[in-house]
């Protein structure tokens, strides 16, 4: 340990602590713009380039920036000095200089860190008049890139590439003309982003944001043709809350529920019903792969993976394209409700499938891409209409005059709002495969197992094996989430060295409840537990806890899709991937 004096307060910490570090665990919060740890993605940004974390240091001439500097035996700090308060208010006036001055119109407004600097600071006028760098804007289906707004902190940079290990985004050009960019500055469109919204979520100004489709909802609710249902993901209701003032970790599923009623959407549904759905699929696929493998049927891919998450998907067709055939063919839950509302529930409604609309409520930003790919449209009609991010529904609450926190707990509309323990769990790592061992073992016993908590496959850890006994199987269940550690197990798979009979993997840390369109962590990844036990306490609160018991899910069964992995079924719930 190592004696440190900051700000008159004496404190022992670890050698190659920095003095930000040393700070805070002496109680003193310096102001950080670019820096940003994200203790449980293994990931520190500190790339000290915005310079707005600077400390005197006595005996040294120059400021030093604290989140950079590691402490050194009896060193002594002054975070507030008339020096060091001034070099940090020059810091963020040049920012600000070259910074479109829209932020009463910006989307981030309200959210933004340079914003919150600006205010605490008391900067009242732009010191620094002059020419401001300007860039074209780039438009995907998930993502708006306005580098205008960049200060170059590069959070995104370590996020896509260190965490993420996508590599899509890049510091490129010099000086004035300096941007985050994809290869070639090419438009994220043409790149190898998989718009998993991580770099949205940690972009500390409005230069990464959401496509918000706000006003295409309130244009499909304001058009009486129209007859016009939503579906909402199952980590959207453990997050929402946090937007109207509730503790992380507080689920909001009744009031989720009420709201979406107040703003007029003809039907509530709940993509947790299609979550069952999924299972019903991938647990015949899982059992049907497996039973093959093991009456010496070598054309068989194993491990079987999971496909329900659209950056996870988008990923493995960039960069291990020789394994397509490897991954579960079951389209995501929501495609399947899509799939299911536009072409069975909307002849029970006798409406036509282009006057119904589907919205999703997801967590996530990669979901407004997956509804825009061709393979789930038919004649032009998509399946799935329009995305929200959980954000952009709280926008819209806000916008409506609803005062979520007095509503009174509501329950989603049947047929597609009914669901089980297991579609709950869909939206927390481990959660879908834990969900098809609960079928998937009552299917290959024959018996109705008891012992439904699979805890192995649970936890926080970025890779995760468990052994799992169904029946007479002993299996072996790989589980990944956040797209670097998924890497990793794709590689092993690629190699023939994998020891896994499935895998799950989604592109978030935490999975769903981490997605890119959830409200904003700012940096404080605790909130991602607190979201999954959320989870847990739904899952445990629900009366029936295995997808096949679902008696709305049987129904579709009997009336419908006859069996899993029918006919019937593979024209609706099954899909393809493409190079
Ligand atoms: Fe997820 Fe999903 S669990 S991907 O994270 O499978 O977005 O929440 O909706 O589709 O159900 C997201 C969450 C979903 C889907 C489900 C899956
Ligand atoms: Fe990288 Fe994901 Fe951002 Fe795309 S959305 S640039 S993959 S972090």
């Amino acid at each position: 340990l190592v004696n440190v004096t900051v700000d008159d307060i004496k404190v022992q910490v670890p050698e190659g602590t920095t003095i930000l570090a040393a700070a805070k665990s002496a109680g003193v919060n310096i102001p950080t713009l670019c820096y940003l740890n994200l203790a449980d993605f293994g990931c520190v940004n500190k790339t000290a380039s915005c310079r707005v974390c600077v400390v005197e240091v006595e005996g040294r001439r120059n400021l030093a920036p604290s989140c950079a500097t590691p402490v050194n035996e009896g060193m002594i700090v002054k975070t507030n000095t008339i020096k060091a308060l001034n070099s940090r208010k020059i810091v963020l006036e040049l920012l600000l200089s070259d910074h479109p001055k829209d932020c009463l119109v910006c989307q981030k407004s309200g959210e933004c860190e340079l914003q919150d600097l600006a205010h605490e600071f008391g900067i009242k006028e732009i010191a620094y008049e002059g020419k401001e760098s300007t860039y074209r804007k780039d438009i995907s289906k998930s993502i708006i890139r306005d580098m205008d707004k960049c200060i170059m902190c590069r959070r995104c940079e370590t996020m896509c590439n260190e965490v993420q290990t996508v590599g899509a985004l890049s510091g490129v050009n010099r000086g004035f003309d300096a941007v985050v960019a994809p290869a070639m500055e090419m438009d994220l469109n043409d790149s190898v982003c998989t718009y998993c919204g991580q770099c949205v979520a940690v972009c500390p100004t409005g230069a990464l944001v959401e496509r918000d489709a706000t006003w295409d909802v309130l244009s499909a609710l304001a058009d009486p043709t129209k007859t016009v249902i939503v579906q909402t993901a199952p980590a959207v209701r453990v997050a929402l809350g946090e937007e109207f003032g509730y503790a992380p970790g507080t689920s909001v599923t009744g009031k989720m529920v009420s709201s979406l009623r107040k703003l007029g959407f003809d039907r509530v549904f709940d993509t947790d019903f299609a979550a069952d759905l999924t299972i019903m699929e991938e647990a015949s696929e899982l059992l049907d792969r497996l039973t093959r493998h093991l009456n010496g049927d070598t054309s068989v891919k194993l491990p079987i993976l999971t496909s329900c998450c659209p950056a996870w998907v988008k990923f493995f067709e960039h960069n291990f394209n020789d394994l397509l055939d490897v991954p579960s063919t079951a389209k995501s839950p929501m495609q399947m409700f899509s799939a299911v509302a536009k072409n069975v529930f909307a002849k029970e409604l006798n409406v036509d499938r282009k006057d119904l609309i589907v919205v999703s409520v997801m967590p996530c930003l990669a979901k407004k891409y997956e509804a825009g790919r061709e393979e789930f449209s038919k004649d032009g009609d998509f399946d799935t209409d329009i995305v929200l991010s959980t954000r952009e529904l709280a926008r819209l609450i806000k916008q409506a005059n609803i005062n979520f926190n007095i509503l009174k707990d509501e329950e989603f509309d049947n047929p597609l709002g009914e669901s089980t323990g297991a579609g709950v769990i869909f939206g927390r790592t481990g959660g879908v495969i834990e969900a098809a061992l609960r079928t998937a073992a009552d299917w290959y016993t024959g018996k109705s197992l008891e012992n439904i908590d699979y805890e192995a496959v649970r936890g926080f850890e970025g890779v995760r094996s468990a052994d799992v006994k169904v029946g007479d199987l002993d299996l072996k269940i790989g589980i990944a989430h956040g797209l670097g550690e998924a890497r990793k197990l794709l590689e092993e798979v690629r190699e023939g060295k994998s020891m896994y009979h499935a895998i799950e993997i989604m592109a978030c840390k935490g999975g769903c409840i981490g997605g890119g369109g959830q409200p904003y962590h700012h940096g404080n990844t605790s909130i991602l537990r607190k979201r999954t036990e959320a989870i847990k306490i739904e899952d445990e609160s629900k009366a029936i806890r295995k997808s096949h018991e679902n008696p709305y899910i049987k129904k579709l069964y009997n009336e419908y899709f006859k069996e899993p992995m029918s006919h019937q079924a593979h024209e609706l719930l099954h899909t393809k991937y493409f190079k």
